[in-house]
């Protein structure tokens, strides 16, 4: 199969059925895979290998697999913190671009195998997604495709072998929520002590089509990751930011203008996506919360604080696109106390700020909504639920709807998602506040999608508010307006 029809055979599939009265579907839909994958919101990196333990970002490939020795290694330490955040699924480097491999896998001796961790008996990534399920996280990997470690690399041979430790990691550790394919690849290394620089051409030599094909039979329910996809995009930037707007839509560009690929990249246009894009693709935000990817004892007292990870969350969440944040393992094999305690206050504000929607329990009313009202009505916004919305005649673009409250409210959080089953439809919305006289506007924003949180500067005390739906490409289909108070 050609790159160009497994994409299309990929992105064909609407991830629900459609019922009679419904509002007809738009552009491209998100698969059932993209959709489950929208829900998760925040998941977290795990970035750990040898160069924890020397102190690097990209390892050679030439480390003395024994210098691995987490002598304290407790895979439920590390996810629970995790789980206490909000976090509901996590991604662990089972290689990383220095070729040495976290499972005991055999298609190379540079493994745990060969560490004086556990007396070479190890499985890092055993326990990883063991604790994960415990804790009832989902539980991903990332495989770097580059592998400075092994002489093949370069030479046809190597995809073989990397398919073959997709195989293991796919086959043997229960099931898998995303497979994480990083772009970084081809430059210098130690290839079996060959020592030299081997360049790779970015569009044809790993045959991505193909690797993903044995994804998709071996774990259906995946989704891929990659700067291309096929199922979710890299956002552009390691600083955790969506562009705003941010599309949920993509056509990705190499970095000529011609077709992409991992690694090669017209990274500048995919904070935003593409409005109005052939393909759903939405972004993947990822960053660490120090400075590197690995730990590192300098960069102990660099912890991002709870507001950096506050702010990062309205950055990429709040803009329709998931977080992927990197707590990284120390030395240990346990996650600095710095980290677990940056994580615990991000997760209380979390808690605090999203547990009570203040817009619950207030009238709301619209003009316009097709038939049946019981069905499509405004009510559906404020239900709670994401599989019922608010939707217009399909000839109706711009809508709004009035929220009457019995009791002032004071908010400081909006948050609105639409009905993604029925592709990105809205281009811009604006928010009002009724002041006892006239109209004041209080917010505006432009894509939505999975959702949209708008965090305004200061608390806003409101009896009456409106949504405006000022811009859409077809008749909006709504599924929450929210109101939250983010802890004094
Ligand atoms: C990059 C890699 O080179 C970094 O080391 C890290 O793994 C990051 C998530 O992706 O491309």
């Amino acid at each position: 199969m050609t790159r160009r029809r497994f994409l299309a055979a990929v992105s064909a599939t609407a991830g629900r059925a459609f019922a009679a009265g419904e509002p007809k579907p738009f552009g491209a839909l998100p698969s059932a895979r993209q959709l489950a994958w929208h829900q998760l919101e925040t998941t977290a990196f795990l970035h750990f290998t040898v160069n924890t333990f020397t102190d690097r970002e990209w390892g050679f490939g030439d480390e003395d697999p024994k210098v691995f020795n987490p002598a304290r290694f407790d895979a439920d330490a590390i996810v629970e913190p995790l789980a206490a955040a909000g976090i509901v699924g996590v991604i662990l480097t089972a290689k990383h671009h220095d070729g040495f491999c976290l499972w005991p896998t055999a298609t190379t001796g540079h493994s745990v195998r060969a560490s004086a961790w556990r007396g070479g008996r190890g499985d890092v990534v055993g326990e990883i997604a063991a604790a994960a399920r415990r804790h009832k996280l989902r539980f991903g990997v990332y495989l770097s495709p580059w592998d400075r470690n092994q002489a093949a690399y370069g030479k046809p041979e190597y995809i073989a072998i990397y398919r073959r430790q997709l195989t293991e990691l796919l086959g043997d550790y229960g099931p898998i929520f995303e497979v994480w394919h990083d772009g970084a690849n081809g430059g210098d290394g130690y290839y079996g002590g060959a020592r030299e620089k081997r360049v790779i051409d970015k569009n044809t030599y790993y045959d991505w089509p193909g690797t993903w094909e044995l994804v998709r039979r071996l774990q259906p329910e995946a989704v891929i990751f990659s700067d291309v996809g096929p199922d979710v995009r890299w956002v552009g930037n390691e600083r955790g930011i969506a562009g705003d707007p941010c599309w949920a839509t993509y056509d990705p560009l190499g970095i000529d203008g011609g077709p992409a690929s991992p690694g090669n990249l017209r990274e500048k246009d995919s904070p935003a996506g593409t409005r109005h894009g052939t393909r759903w693709l939405p972004a993947e935000c990822d960053v660490s919360i120090r400075p590197g990817w690995f730990w590192h004892e300098a960069e102990n007292a660099r912890v991002k604080t709870p507001a950096d990870l506050a702010a990062l969350y309205f950055a990429s969440v709040g803009r329709g696109a998931n977080l992927l944040l990197n707590v990284p393992p120390n030395r240990d094999g346990l996650l600095s106390s710095e980290d677990i305690a940056s994580l615990a206050a991000f997760g209380r504000w979390r808690h605090a700020t999203f547990a009570r929607d203040l817009a619950a329990g207030a009238r709301v009313t619209a003009a316009n909504a097709r038939a049946p009202r019981e069905r499509f009505g405004p009510q559906h916004l404020l239900d709670g639920r994401e599989d019922t919305y608010w939707a217009t005649d399909d000839a109706t673009l711009r809508a709004e709807a009035v929220f009457d409250f019995a009791r002032p409210v004071t908010f400081d959080v909006v948050r609105l998602r639409e009905a993604i089953a029925f592709g990105q439809r809205v281009d811009a919305v604006a928010i009002d506040l009724w002041d006892g006289h006239d109209w004041q506007p209080l917010a505006a924003v432009t894509s939505i999608g999975a959702r949209r949180l708008i965090r305004l500067r200061r608390p806003v005390t409101a009896a009456r508010l409106r949504l405006r739906v000022t811009e859409a490409s077809a008749s909006p289909v709504l599924s929450e307006f929210a109101l939250f108070a983010e802890p004094a």
